[in-house]
Parts: structure tokens; sequence; C-alpha cells
């Protein structure tokens, strides 16, 4: 395993009274739990304080339903931040809190129209960040990335996707060399020199983790996937993602480290 890269701060954001109004791409069989959702944010900043980062939580706004997904909002680079123009129209806005947040840490460049950028669709191995063309990141917003990160020194690859909302969706990161990916999603090859960990296709979501150091927070309810990181050497901390699930969201989505 190799030494991982280790922001040592987090933004993220409260979950809005609005959360049930968030953008889905089919309405969920059961209404979203604003209080679950709430306990279950709390618990995860929880974890990731236990992890030792500093979490700065930024309050709620809840003109915008999805503010909670701040990973959408901005892509970190070492001390560069790019902020993003969100490729969901209803959640534009949502970045400049963000934005205001990161603007005494980090040096922030932003994104015009036409360009749409999520961050979800950024996913960062080592020297390279791979970038998920998708619904919501056009050829601008990737462009964008490329001329704004490319001068810190990566290599932006892009991976086309097909029926997925993000990249980081179906795949993430667990150190610098090694990821996880759901079986049958984007094909392997696509991760050059890339020690891929596979989540099973029917265990999908849980492709989607948080990985400090030799832990890794999961969804919880994914035993298989469980199992498979354990047996290769990671500690696994499941966390209960029930009601941020039906709204799209994954662990990633709660968090900017930076
Ligand atoms: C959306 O559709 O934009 C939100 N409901 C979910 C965003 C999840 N973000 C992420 O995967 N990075």
């Amino acid at each position: 395993m190799s030494v991982a890269h280790r922001p040592s701060r987090a933004l993220c954001r409260a979950i809005p009274d609005t959360f049930d109004r968030a953008v889905v791409r089919t309405a969920p069989a059961e209404t979203i739990r604003v209080d679950i959702a709430r306990r279950q944010h709390l618990a995860y900043v929880r974890a990731l304080e236990s992890l030792g980062v500093a979490v700065i939580v930024l309050p709620a706004d809840p003109r915008y339903p999805d503010c909670c997904f701040v990973e959408d909002s901005v892509v970190v680079a070492g001390e560069t931040a790019l902020i993003t123009r969100l490729g969901a129209p209803s959640r534009r806005g949502e970045e400049a809190a963000v934005a205001a947040a990161l603007q005494s840490h980090l040096r922030l460049a932003t994104t015009a129209a036409p360009a749409t950028l999520d961050g979800g669709d950024c996913l960062r191995l080592g020297q390279r960040l791979y970038v998920g063309q998708s619904q919501r990141t056009n050829a601008a917003g990737i462009h964008r990335l490329r001329e704004v990160l490319t001068p810190t020194g990566l290599e932006i690859i892009e991976v086309p996707l097909d029926g997925f909302l993000h990249l980081k969706c179906v795949c993430s990161r667990l150190n610098d060399d090694t990821m996880l990916l759901a079986d049958r999603s984007i094909p392997p090859e696509v991760f050059r020199d890339v020690q891929i960990i596979k989540a099973p296709a029917e265990e999908g979501y849980a492709a989607n983790c948080l990985c400090r150091g030799a832990t890794v927070l999961l969804p919880a309810g994914f035993p298989a996937t469980r199992r498979t990181l354990e047996k290769a050497g990671w500690r696994v901390q499941e966390l209960e993602m029930s009601e941020i699930r039906k709204a799209d969201g994954a662990l990633t989505c709660l968090s900017v480290l930076f």
C-alpha cells in the first residue's frame, strides 16, 4: 500500500429543510426523511473527525435542496480550487458559499457558461485526474478543468460515462494507486497502472467510499464489498446512508477535502 495523500481539512454543509426536494433521476420509493438525513450527516461529520480531519460545516441554504453535496461545487488540487458551474440548473448558486469558505485557504479559479462541471465527475489518483463526460459535465467544463489544473502537474483523462450520474458513483480512490470500482461499470483498462478492487455490480453503490489512511468509510449494508476490502487489508467503518442515497447522493459528495 502506498502512503496516502492526506488533506487535513474538510468542508461540509448541513442538510437543508428542503432536502426532500433534492434533484433525483428517479423519485425514491419512499420519501426522504430530512430528520434521518440530518442524523446520518452528523454521523458522517463525526466519522471524518474521528479520522483526524478538521471539519468546517457551513450552514444549509434552504433555497438549494442539494446544497449538502459540496463535492460538486469545487475541484481541489493542492492549493488550487476550481469553483465549478454545476450541471443541474437548479443547483447553480450553491457554489457561492463554498467559494466564500475556501477563499482564505486556497487560490480560487471560476468556471463560466457554457461550461458545466460537477466535482462528482472528478477522481484524482496520484498525478492523474479522471473526469467523467456525463450529463452534468460537458466538453467546455473539461476544457476549463484542463486549463486550470494542467499547470499544477496533473494529467487530465476523460472517461465517457453511460448511464451514471457522476464518475464517482461507480468508483473511488483508496490510495494514489488503488481504487474501488463497481464491477461492470467502467472498463478497468481506462485506469492504467491502477490496482483495482471490485465491488460486485449488485453492490455498485458501495463503490463510492471515502478513504483516509487505511480506513475506508463505506455505506452500510454491502457485505461482499466490505469483505473484499477487509481481505485486502483495509479497515472498514460503515455509515448509514439511506436518506442521502434517496437524493442520489453518496459518501464523497458530502465533503470537500483540502
Ligand atoms: C444531484 O442530482 O445533483 C444531487 N441530488 C446528488 C448529487 C450527488 N453528488 C455527487 O455524486 N457528487
